[in-house]
């Protein structure tokens, strides 16, 4: 993930939240108000979900009947903006929960700090968390002391936490973005992967490269992983094996697909018996998704589930409550457009009869 060059859709929302505040101004000095002054101005379909922290990549889950939602805590810690994501510094978790979907978010304060992480140095990006025979299980990437991403553990017995740390990082674990899905059968899976700041593409090999390298264009995008996890829940039970995302001719989606490839921020759900994977296609900003009848795929691309937002990055999940289902998300709304400071939302998600997602927008350009 890098943010060292804007993408052409935020310079244009950033230019249209300028033109708008200039023409704020000439309406109140002239108080005149003409149909060209009133243009392009956003309207944000969501207002941030919490106003006094930022919090980003939320991930939600219904558990003791509540909807608890688990994100990255955004600040800013004065790292200068670089290509690896330096300046996502993050350093500790807060939970959120709502008892429905239109209540008020209740704060459960700091879960986890990098301080109580023996192996972590720093960098705390998107956790998530899953529930286990009345245990609550947080999963979350962090770089180690060598400065290689690797996922780790923490346990309550409160789905509010505070969670204690594992001593050590789940082991074979690297990268970033651990979305852990629970299956009706009873069986857990962990999705993870990130390419450029997650550090996914110098894993090729199986080993860390001090590299970074990328398929050819026309060569399979490198592809997110999935691995089963251990009873406890506290390590792999199998190899993280490779996830293929096919095209409409059953070809993998390839390198030079940047509107379809995948980047980071993967999510599982199920809806009438299909398994949904779900991603961000990162520099093209998109939550995208695919469909696929096992939890290791192979899943075909559908389209897009969330547009790209006010910000670079587009992270999300995706869950169900008393029937309805809600795709959580951030932008960058409340820091006016500062990428690394980002909102958690939340929206109505809808289906086809088809079970087809319908493509969402978290704002509209109103005249
Ligand atoms: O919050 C840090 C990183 O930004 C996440 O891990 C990515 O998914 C992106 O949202």
């Amino acid at each position: 993930m890098t943010l060292k060059h804007y993408s052409p859709l935020f310079l244009a929302i950033l230019i249209l939240i300028s033109c708008d505040q200039k023409q704020q101004k000439q309406e109140n000095s002239s108080a005149e108000k003409s149909e060209e002054t009133t243009k392009d101005t956003i309207v944000f379909k969501s207002e941030p979900l919490v106003k006094d922290q930022y919090t980003a990549d939320p991930s939600a889950h219904v558990f003791e009947g509540k909807i608890f939602i688990y994100p990255s805590h955004d600040w800013d810690s004065g790292k200068p903006e670089m290509d690896d994501g330096n300046h996502f510094n993050m350093k500790d978790y807060y939970v959120f929960s709502m008892e429905s979907p239109t209540s008020e978010v209740v704060n459960h304060g700091k879960v986890l700090d990098v301080e109580d992480v023996a192996w972590a140095k720093r960098q705390m990006w998107a956790p998530d968390a899953a529930e286990k025979d009345g245990e609550y299980f947080f999963f979350f990437p962090a770089k180690d002391k060598d400065d290689i991403f690797r996922i780790g553990v923490a346990k309550s017995d409160k789905p509010e936490g505070p969670f204690t740390p594992e001593k050590e990082p789940i082991e074979g674990s690297f990268s970033i973005d651990p979305a852990v899905y629970k299956d009706t059968d009873g069986e857990y899976y962990m999705y993870f992967g990130g390419i450029w700041g997650g550090q996914l593409q110098r894993w090729l090999t199986g080993e860390f490269e001090d590299e970074d390298n990328y398929p050819a264009d026309d060569e399979p995008a490198v592809a997110p992983k999935v691995a089963k996890m251990s009873d406890d829940l506290l390590s792999f039970a199998e190899e993280p094996r490779d996830i293929e995302i096919l095209d409409e001719n059953g070809g993998l989606i390839t390198t030079g697909d940047n509107e379809r490839r995948f980047f980071e921020a993967a999510w599982v759900h199920k809806y009438k018996d299909k398994y949904y994977f779900s991603y961000s296609t990162g520099d093209t900003h998109n939550i995208a998704y695919a469909i696929g009848d096992s939890p290791y795929g192979p899943f075909t691309y559908q389209g897009v589930v969330l547009e790209p937002v006010l910000g670079w990055t587009n992270h999300h999940s995706i869950v169900e409550f008393d029937g309805k289902w809600y795709i959580f998300f951030h932008d960058s709304s409340l820091s006016e457009g500062k990428t690394f400071l980002r909102s958690m939302k939340m929206m109505e998600l809808e289906y086809d009869e088809d079970g087809k997602i319908k493509t969402l927008q978290s704002f509209t350009e109103a005249d």
